[in-house]
Formats: C-alpha cells, structure tokens, sequence
C-alpha cells in the first residue's frame, strides 16, 4: 500500500495546541479511508521518523518550542538530537529518502511580502527541485506575496498542476490572479502523470488543490483581517521562522476561528485527494 507523507509544522505550530492531536488523527483517518497509508513526519530525539506512532507524537506535543525545521536547520536538530517540526521542505526530504511519492499539507510557504525591504523566502520552493514526491495543497499561503511565489516555481522549474482548476489558488481563497501549468480533471490521468513525471525526473511536482468553496473565506474579508495583523506582528518584532506560525496564530484568534475552520478544512481536502493519488501512483 502506497504512503501519503503528514507534515508536523502544520500541526503543531500551525493550529492551536488543543486541536493538534485530533487533527493528526483525522487526517490520517482520511487518508486510511481513500486506501492510502497515512505517515507523520518529523524529528523525535533526533530521529528522523517518517511515520509517528501516537507515543512519539505525544513527545513532540508535550515538549515545549519544538522547532521548526527546514532543509536548512534539520541537520543541526538530527546532530543534537533534538526534537523537530518538519516544515514542506524537510518532510519532502525525508519522505523522498524513504520512498514515499505523495504528501498532503496546507499551504506551500513561498515569498513574502515587502521583499524590497527584507528578503523573505521559504526553502519549500527549493525542495520541489531536489526531492521527487507530489505534494497535494491549496496553493500558497495567502499571507504570502501569491504572483511572485507562483513566478518563483516557474523560474525554478517547478510543474504546478491543477486539480479541477485552471487558477493556482491561495490557501483561504479558492483562486488568484496566477495559473497553473496544467489542469486534470480525472484523478487516474492525475496519477499517470504523477508516477510519469517523478520517474522522469528528481523534481517534485505542486498538486493544487483549491479548498472547497463552501469553506473558502471571502477575500475583503481575508485581505482586512490580514492587513490588522500584519501591522501588529510587524510591531512585535517577529521576522523568519517565527513569521509565518506567529501570523496565522493571529489571523485565527481575530477572526474567531474563521480562519482556522478553513484552514482544517482544506488540509482535510488535500489529505482526501492525497490519499485518492497515493492509491493510484
Ligand atoms: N500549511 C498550513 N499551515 C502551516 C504550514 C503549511 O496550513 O503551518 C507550514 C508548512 O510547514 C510550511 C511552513 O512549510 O508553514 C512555511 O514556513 P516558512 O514560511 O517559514 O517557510
Ligand atoms: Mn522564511
């Protein structure tokens, strides 16, 4: 049975500590249901672990200021032996390293705005060159500059391909401004091209999957909860790694839970549709 990678960034920092575990569950849960076989990934004692049981999990939720890691710090936490968050780029890494093609998370990190002033970019968009696994997700996070992050994977070569829709969409918002490579609407031509293109090449390939419109937030809305935040986060202080967990903490505790209901849902989706091409790759 066919694997679908789970990233730890996602729940442990990027959702309320009280909803973590059950969210791990559920998406495994989904993921088991389409006839795939759910694995979290992360960093436990320094062990790269590439399917978390519950007690392992448990570790990294009791530990306090687990870090995240990207390709650039894990190694640091493998050599320490510490705890660790896999973020996109490292859950690529290591589900690459241990033969697991399909991963479902949230929202790709990409490149931030006011990048005039402060260069910002996440390592997700450099992993899509190096490791070879499909990652299911809504696109980037809309807290992100979308047109720019869209045009970074194009100048590095990234395929970006469309599940059922021709915009590449961001995260809370079911479409943008930009566009996908290519669109499927059939998840078993879907899946011929997955296995096609990762046997082709040592690429990964951006599978965007819009969240659902029912649960999409309104992008006034969106855009007026984003800029209220942005000015206070900004204030603190908080910059790098902090930025995007300390941002979307925000967002969810403004908007009442709006934010964070959206969120669950469209990794809910993703990890349906991951699990839908696992079983088919
Ligand atoms: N998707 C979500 N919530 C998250 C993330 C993705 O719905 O918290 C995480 C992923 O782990 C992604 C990371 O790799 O945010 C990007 O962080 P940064 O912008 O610091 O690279
Ligand atoms: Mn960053």
């Amino acid at each position: 049975m066919n694997s679908v990678a789970l990233e730890t960034t996602l729940i442990i920092h990027g959702v309320p500590a009280d909803t973590s575990r059950a969210l791990a569950h559920e998406l495994a849960a989904i993921v088991d249901q389409q006839g795939a076989h759910p694995v979290l990934v992360g960093v436990v004692n320094g062990k790269p672990t590439i399917g978390m049981n519950d007690e392992e999990l448990d570790l990294l939720l009791a530990a306090t200021d687990v870090p995240k890691a990207n390709t650039a710090n894990l190694g640091v936490h493998l050599h320490r032996g510490s705890h660790a968050a896999t973020t996109v780029s490292t859950t690529m890494e290591l589900a690459a390293a241990a033969g697991v093609r399909v991963f479902a998370t949230g929202g790709l990190g990409g490149v931030h705005k006011g990048y005039a002033e402060h260069l910002d970019i996440s390592a997700d968009l450099m992993a899509f060159t190096r490791f070879p696994v499909a990652v299911v997700t809504s696109g980037v996070k809309s807290i992100l500059d979308v047109g720019s992050t869209r045009e970074a994977l194009e100048t590095l070569g990234v395929p970006v391909v469309g599940y059922k829709t021709d915009s590449f969409p961001a995260f809370y918002l079911p479409t943008s401004d930009a566009s996908v490579d290519a669109r499927f609407d059939d998840a078993d031509e879907l899946a011929d091209y997955i296995r096609f293109e990762l046997a082709r090449t040592s690429r990964g390939i951006v599978v965007a999957n819009p969240i659902p419109k029912e649960h999409a937030l309104d992008a006034d809305q969106w855009n007026s909860w984003l800029a209220e935040v942005t000015k206070a986060v900004a204030a603190s202080g908080i910059t790098g790694r902090e930025w995007t967990p300390a941002i979307l903490g925000e967002v969810h505790r403004i908007s009442d839970g709006a934010t964070l209901r959206a969120n669950i849902e469209l990794v809910k989706s993703n990890a349906a549709l991951a699990g839908l091409l696992a079983a088919r790759v």
